[in-house]
């Protein structure tokens, strides 16, 4: 049996390969059964490690929806700052927006690892060829909204991405382990908020139970579609990308929402929605995945705006990024000259 010493050494040598000659038929297979020995023993395939080409591009797909989905993502929420109704709350907003940009940049830092560069990246998620979560194109319409984004999405997301934090590949998992410290923190506050409106006035409760009744069927979205017609599912499971198919994290979701949506006296807009005995998991209704592939395909409320913004954003933050590249080159030419002084 090939022990993770065995594994490690064909992994290094196809990288020596891969910087020096061409690797053969016969050097490719070797590779290729290293890379499949590895990802089977559990060990984690880092940057220099050779690869299969398919491999590599469907982190790059994933790993660029995600990035992208943090930063689209600031923008509902951001939305609300101004009108946030205390300083404390707003202070709480303020630093959770800021997180999710810190997500986007821990994950276009792994994409880079991959060998693909941000500008790229953007570049394809400004001309509509890269995706981002379609739970941000829902609109923020009442300060509710902040609390059921907090409770619903970021509930959603560290149920799909504590997971990811054992993905084969290492950038990616690492990146992982810090962004759901983070979405820990914004799930409670989501739920902090929205328990504080439930308790509230009676229209306090109905801003919140309204949150929730248009959060609620976009948030089991957000895990993807069914088994049956994930097209990436497998494959993904096979290189251990994913560790669970969409409908088994969606339904874990869903149990966890249940007796979290009782605490908070909040319904959960579902008649079909009640515990199997059988199975020992909730029953839940049907999900309108016309309305799923329809926000994919730029058709939801918010699309057309979240890029519009996000574009925006981009040209006006050019300065800062030729401010940023003139200062580095600056100061990698005077740290070079010190290095000349010094030897
Ligand atoms: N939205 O074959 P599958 C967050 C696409 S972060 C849009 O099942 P896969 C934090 C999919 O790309 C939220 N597109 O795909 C936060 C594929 O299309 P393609 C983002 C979707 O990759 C909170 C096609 O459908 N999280 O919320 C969606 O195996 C609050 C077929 O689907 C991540 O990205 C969707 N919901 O599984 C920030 C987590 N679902 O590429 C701010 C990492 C599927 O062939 C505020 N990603 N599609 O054209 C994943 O775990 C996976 O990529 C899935 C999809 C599970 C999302």
């Amino acid at each position: 049996m090939a022990t993770a010493a065995t594994h490690q050494t064909a992994r290094t040598l196809a990288h020596d390969s891969q910087d020096g000659t061409q690797a053969g038929v016969d050097d490719t297979a070797a590779y290729e059964r290293a890379f499949d020995a590895a990802v089977a023993a559990d060990e984690r395939v880092e940057p220099r490690d050779w690869m299969p080409d398919a491999y590599r591009a469907t982190l790059v797909r994933q790993i660029a929806q995600h990035a992208h989905s943090e930063i689209i993502g600031m923008q509902p929420e951001a939305n609300w700052i101004t009108r946030a109704p205390s300083l404390r709350r707003k202070a709480i907003l303020m630093a959770k927006v800021q997180d999710e940009a810190g997500h986007g940049l821990y994950l276009y830092s792994a994409a880079e690892t991959l060998g693909t560069g941000r500008e790229e990246l953007l570049d394809k998620l400004h001309t509509g060829r890269q995706k981002y979560s379609s739970i941000f194109s829902y609109p923020t319409l009442t300060w509710a909204d902040v609390g059921a984004i907090g409770w619903l999405v970021d509930g959603a997301a560290i149920t799909n991405q504590v997971p990811l934090c054992r993905c084969s590949y290492g950038p990616y998992a690492r990146a992982m382990v810090r962004i759901c410290k983070e979405e820990s923190f914004h799930q409670r506050q989501g739920y902090e908020l929205l328990l504080a409106l439930s308790r509230g006035t009676p229209a306090q409760h109905a801003m919140a139970q309204d949150a929730v009744d248009r959060w609620w069927w976009p948030s089991l979205m957000m895990f993807g579609p069914p088994d049956d017609e994930s097209a990436h599912s497998a494959q993904s499971m096979a290189w251990k990308i994913k560790r669970h198919s969409n409908d088994e994290l969606r339904q874990r979701f869903v149990d966890i929402c249940v007796p979290q949506a009782e605490s908070l006296d909040l319904t959960l807009p579902d008649p079909d929605l009640r515990w199997n005995e059988e199975r020992g998991q909730h029953d839940f209704g049907p999900i309108d995945w016309t309305e799923f592939w329809d926000v994919l395909k730029g058709n939801g409320p918010c699309n057309e705006q979240r890029i519009t913004q996000r574009r925006r954003a981009h040209d006006e933050g050019a300065w800062v990024r030729e401010a940023a590249s003139a200062y580095a080159a600056k100061h990698s030419a005077s740290g070079a000259g010190r290095g000349v002084e010094q030897a």
